[in-house]
């Protein structure tokens, strides 16, 4: 008998390693473990045989059974794991389609050289402790104008022609308009943080005016803002030239005049040297060799005020970026409206997924 059990084990163990389908795997299982299944047979048989060769067959053939239903088992689970990988490689979806598309030979995604532009200098400033923020296009004249020193009545409203947004019920001050820049940004974060703050917050810009190589009605900027305690002009220069030097990864020629913005005392325009064409003019600077990039100046006390900053304490500056066009000296594009025309022989000349 107990040389039975042996070869039943021999058998059972070949048979099953033959096998790699469920229905054969459980076929085999009833054939040997089933009610009438050979251990169970042998199980029975036990009744006739003397009490001594039962005492060392019973646990025999017990410890088989439980042995053949582990590895019967494990068997089931490893039928069940390569079903599963099968399944897995026949409905593979690449996700980034790159393997289909190259294959039908169509485009594949890119990134705009906005996104990369502005990846690159939220990179560099989060490297220099800011912040970065954001906020609503659809502002009120408050945050547009107002309490960045620019009242009702004031000249500089002109200097920004505005998209004003119909609203009938709007109270005085409260006229909805897309934001002309986004200084709006500066208030919204002196109110909700308190100094010393640093950040920046790029953004669209909506401007109602004549489109050319250098002007769009719809473009980016990213405004900065930096305060604290005895903060100089100085700080602010060291700023500017950081950032034009870690986008450009070379010095580029750089120009500083006076400059007025009513949110800012002293204000200044940074101009830099047309990357076009090299200083010696063309479309894009208006044949003035200069191109108009990164206006900036110490914050006005009456900006700091309606942030709720007090100005006898705390100074700081700001800076709004014309990233825009930042991004058209970056990778030499020569008129600003191939960044909108959602042309793909323009989108795809830049980095791809
Ligand atoms: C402003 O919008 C100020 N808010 C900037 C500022 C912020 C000054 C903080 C001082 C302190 P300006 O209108 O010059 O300023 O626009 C800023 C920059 O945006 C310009 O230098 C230019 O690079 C870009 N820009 C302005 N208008 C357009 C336009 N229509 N299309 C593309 N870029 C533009």
């Amino acid at each position: 008998m107990l040389e039975k059990l042996s070869e039943l084990e021999k058998e059972f163990e070949t048979s099953l390693g033959s096998l790699d389908a469920q229905a054969d795997v459980l076929n085999l299982k009833s054939l040997y473990l089933g009610k009438k299944g050979k251990i169970s047979e042998i199980l029975k048989s036990l009744k006739d045989v003397d009490p001594e060769t039962r005492r060392t067959l019973g646990p025999k053939a017990n410890e088989i059974k439980s042995n053949f239903q582990t590895l019967i088992n494990n068997k089931l689970d490893s039928i069940d794991i390569s079903v599963i990988n099968e399944k897995l490689k026949e409905s593979r979806i690449d996700i980034t389609f790159t393997d289909d598309l190259k294959e039908k030979g169509l485009f594949h995604g890119g990134y705009h050289p906005r996104t990369l532009v502005q990846r690159e200098i939220e990179d560099i400033f989060l490297s220099m402790g800011f912040e970065v923020l954001d906020g609503p296009h659809i502002e009120d004249e408050f945050y547009n104008f107002e309490a960045l020193n620019i009242p009702g009545d004031h000249p500089a409203r002109d200097m920004q022609d505005t998209f004003w947004l119909e609203d009938p019920d709007s109270e005085e001050g409260k006229k909805h308009l897309l934001r002309t820049h986004t200084s709006t940004i500066q208030i919204r974060g002196m109110l909700e943080r308190k100094p010393p703050f640093r950040f920046i917050a790029p953004g669209t810009a909506f401007r109602c005016e004549r489109t050319d190589a250098s002007h769009e009605m719809v473009f980016n900027q990213l405004e900065g803002m930096m305060v604290g305690k005895n903060i100089s002009v100085s700080n602010l220069i060291y700023f500017m030239k950081t950032i034009l030097k870690e986008i450009f990864k070379t010095d580029v020629k750089v120009r500083l005049r006076p400059g007025f913005f009513p949110f800012v005392e002293p204000g200044f325009e940074l101009d830099i040297e047309c990357l076009i064409c090299k200083g010696k003019g063309c479309s894009v600077c208006k044949q003035s060799g200069w191109v108009e990039l990164l206006p900036c100046g110490m914050v006005h006390p009456n900006v700091l005020k309606s942030g709720g900053i007090d100005p006898e304490e705390y100074n700081g500056f700001a800076f709004g970026l014309g990233s825009d066009r930042l991004v058209m000296m970056k990778y030499g594009i020569e008129d600003i409206r191939h960044l909108q025309s959602g042309d793909l022989r323009f989108n795809s000349q830049f980095e791809s997924y």
